[in-house]
């Protein structure tokens, strides 16, 4: 393709009928695509989403009265991370939320999910709140609403206030109480503009990598036991935070975001099916097995032995407090195959020429956004879902035109969101989809290496420039449709 593509163009490419394209303007302020109807749409009122967190888009680490968190202390350590990059500024979302929500309004998004960094509302973790962190989200979230969008706050999303650490982390049980006060007071404050909450993020991504792998902060190994004790700590400060939350903003929607291992059968067969549910039910029992059934499964208890948590009765009871949502993160597929075993089933890691995107870790298998969804519904039957996380990784090159042509993340997207509608078309109840990311950030012990926006920016000017991905995500939203 030798010809210039101009944003027009691009609108036309991805199927926009050209009498809706206006002749001059850039793509953001396009007439939107009416909805279609057609086998490809999806339910009126579905909600799309962008999804981002504090530390990889905030930046003004010490401002607004904000304590330090691990993730401060162990992107500072030299070799921890790529580059020794931190999160001091990332994409400055702090200072620049009014444009940034504007450029969301834009896309045409329903609806954000952000999270609230706790050592801006608490900056040792506990004791005194600090007025100026309240007032950051009061005034993030009224820009939301005044633009449209419907607020989705995660309120912890791996930024440990320092302090807490200081007195063990997670593998301190009083970190589940401290949570649950910061969770019911942040909630009763904001009542006023958030409606829909999420507890945690990724409960087994921040105890597994960050205490076991050690590759995130606080960057710990602790070894089999204390980390299946910790993992117990952390689903009970979900527990102990959602009955803290009913008390204090009892018309608040509750759920929290987990990347479960999204078991997918090697061959869409009845055996390997059938495998794939118990692999749902065994891969995920302490995390939201436990939150969703209220028990560690025998299988779980049986494979630690000696090195299982210490639990009580009132502990599960607490756990699997009623909630009204799952949010479910999806990447990556984990196949599974039937076995004559004791369990039924053999997970069957990925050949190393298993295609991945820029990330190692992030292999293609769309179907992983059908079946963990699928089987989620099966084992547990959640009310409602949300994806509240889908994406991946590009090297996202701009061209000299000034674009971004990330055409590998738009055949991902197509595909995975295409293996979503199936779910939703079999009647599994998902009442939204959250794009990871919004904007390019930091992504972590990757530092600014790996880009998962849909938003390309310029970390030196903080320019944000829509991606080809982005040109199809708001087409998608305009028609609440794929095409
Ligand atoms: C999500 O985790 C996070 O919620 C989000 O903050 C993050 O930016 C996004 O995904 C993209 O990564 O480097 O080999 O140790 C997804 C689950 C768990 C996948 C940690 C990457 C690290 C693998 N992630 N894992 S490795």
């Amino acid at each position: 393709m030798s010809q210039h593509l101009s944003r027009r163009s691009f609108a036309h490419l991805l199927g926009a009928s050209v009498a809706s394209v206006p002749l001059a303007g850039n793509a953001l302020a396009q007439a939107p695509t009416p909805h279609t109807s057609g086998p490809r749409s999806f339910p009126a009122g579905f909600l799309w989403g962008s999804a981002t967190a504090s530390y990889q888009v905030e930046g003004a680490a010490t401002e607004g009265g904000r304590g330090p968190t691990i993730w401060d202390t162990f992107s500072h350590t030299p070799g921890k991370t790529h580059n020794g990059d931190t999160g001091d500024v990332a994409d400055d979302f702090y200072h620049r939320y009014p444009e940034d929500v504007k450029f969301m309004r834009g896309l045409g998004l329903k609806t954000c999910r952000f999270s609230i960094a706790w050592s801006r509302i608490f900056p040792n973790g506990t004791g005194a709140p600090n007025q100026a962190g309240i007032d950051f989200y009061r005034r993030l979230t009224e820009t939301l609403l005044a633009n449209g969008i419907e607020p989705y706050a995660t309120l912890f999303h791996w930024d440990l206030p320092q302090a807490l650490q200081d007195k063990g982390g997670w593998e301190n049980r009083d970190t589940a109480k401290a949570f649950a006060d910061y969770a019911g007071f942040i909630a009763g404050r904001l009542s006023g503009t958030v409606r829909n909450i999420m507890t945690t993020n990724e409960i087994r991504s921040f105890t597994e990598i960050g205490y076991g792998s050690g590759r995130h902060a606080p960057g710990l190994q602790v070894g089999r036991k204390r980390l299946a004790q910790l993992t117990h700590h952390a689903v009970l400060a979900h527990g102990l935070a959602v009955r803290a939350i009913r008390a204090s903003a009892p018309r608040a929607k509750l759920g929290l975001a987990e990347n479960s291992s999204a078991t997918v059968p090697v061959i869409e067969a009845p055996e390997h099916i059938a495998a794939a549910r118990i692999a749902m039910r065994e891969e995920n029992a302490q995390y939201l097995g436990v939150i969703l059934s209220g028990k560690y499964t025998d299988h779980y208890l049986r494979k630690l032995g000696a090195d299982a948590p210490q639990f009580t009765a009132e502990d599960l009871a607490a756990i699997s407090s009623p909630i009204d949502f799952v949010g479910v993160n999806v990447y990556t597929p984990d196949y599974v195959r039937a076995a004559d075993n004791e369990i039924g089933y053999v997970s069957v890691p990925p050949p190393a020429s298993f295609p991945h995107m820029l990330s190692p870790w992030l292999t293609v298998g769309p179907e992983a956004l059908y079946w963990a969804p699928r089987l989620i519904h099966e084992n547990w039957h959640p009310k409602e879902q949300f994806i509240t996380e889908n994406g991946c990784s590009s090297t996202d090159q701009m061209a000299p035109d000034g674009e971004i042509y990330d055409t590998d993340r738009v055949m991902y997207l197509r595909n995975y969101i295409a293996n979503m509608h199936r779910a939703v078309t079999e009647g599994i109840p998902i009442k939204g989809y959250f794009l990871w990311s919004l904007l390019d950030n930091y992504e972590w012990a990757d530092g600014y290496d790996k880009r998962f926006g849909i938003t390309y920016v310029d970390f030196k000017t903080q320019k944000r420039t829509l991606k080809l991905s982005g040109h199809l995500y708001k087409e998608i939203i305009a028609r609440n449709s794929l095409m």
